[in-house]
């Protein structure tokens, strides 16, 4: 089954259009649509809910605006699929791709990434202060994957990379994180081009810019971390034996000097 999350907030007039979208392009397979909504004011998730009888959709409330990231987090837990896609609802996103995406996992990719930065990506209708920010936010992502969009919102996975990993979502860049902490070989980037908004306000603000840098202070520390733990498994010899630091003289003298302590 293929499960498609779909994170709102205020998108009433953009959800209507894109759940038959998405259901028409994915007619041939088994699929559901996780509406996972944070309490929109202007009616999103009732408007998603009476559409739940002709179309396979379920809508997810949450009390608040707990964001992007979280909202993603949260409709993988109820998923029920085998491959999950990400998707955001203003169309923005052209839900006409979803089938290549899907088919990418299907066929073998452990990741299918929308991405605008790979040959035939296109993004229309940015300022030059958004291309910049986009840009910069990549760049200083760059020692963690090598993938050309990894701000991308718009992606499907198969749902072993992400299982077994706890997450700590943050603002919006979920793939990132996920790029970060998850387990898979091969990511394949499809072009697609990023729409202008028709219906709706972006809900991107200040506070994001922010958010994003918490995110990579995150990433980078559990990445040096996991460096560290895998030299230090690397030192343990097949037989079991401590690593190195353990038994290192001077470390030696210290393990017992404490022990004593506390014997003592
Ligand atoms: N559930 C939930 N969805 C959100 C939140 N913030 C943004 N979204 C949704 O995430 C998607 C992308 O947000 P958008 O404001 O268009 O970001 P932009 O395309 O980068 O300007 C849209 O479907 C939004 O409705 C949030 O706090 N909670
Ligand atoms: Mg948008």
């Amino acid at each position: 089954m293929i499960s498609i999350i779909v994170p709102t907030y205020n998108e009433k007039d953009n959800i209507q259009k894109l759940i038959p979208a998405i259901h028409i392009t994915l007619s041939r397979y088994e699929h559901e649509l996780l509406v996972v909504d944070d309490n929109s004011p202007d009616g999103t998730a009732e408007a998603a809910e009476e559409m739940s009888g002709e179309y396979p959709v379920k809508v997810l409330r949450r009390s608040g605006k707990f964001g992007l990231a979280s909202a993603v987090i949260h409709g993988f837990k109820h998923a029920k699929g085998d491959v999950l896609g990400v998707i955001d609802a203003d169309l923005q996103h052209p839900p006409e791709c979803v089938g290549d995406f899907a088919l990418a996992v299907m066929n073998g990719h452990d990741i299918a990434v929308g991405s605008r930065y790979t040959g035939g990506g296109k993004i229309e209708g940015w300022s030059m202060y958004r291309s910049l920010v986009s840009r910069g936010a990549i760049m200083l992502s760059k020692p963690l994957t090598n993938v050309r969009d990894p701000m991308s919102g718009y992606f499907f996975l198969k749902r072993r990379v992400i299982e077994n990993v706890s997450f700590s979502p943050i603002g919006y860049k979920i793939l990132l994180e996920i790029l970060t902490k998850g387990s898979y070989e091969n990511v394949k980037e499809i072009p697609y081009t990023f729409r202008i908004r028709k219906h709706g306000k972006s809900k991107l603000c200040g506070g994001e810019y922010f958010n994003y840098l918490k995110l990579l202070c995150y990433l980078y520390v559990y990445r040096f971390k996991k460096i560290l733990n895998i030299e230090a498994e690397s030192r343990t010899d097949k037989e079991g034996t401590l690593p190195e630091v353990v038994q290192n003289p001077g470390f030696k003298r210290l393990t017992d000097a404490t022990n004593n302590k506390r014997a003592g």
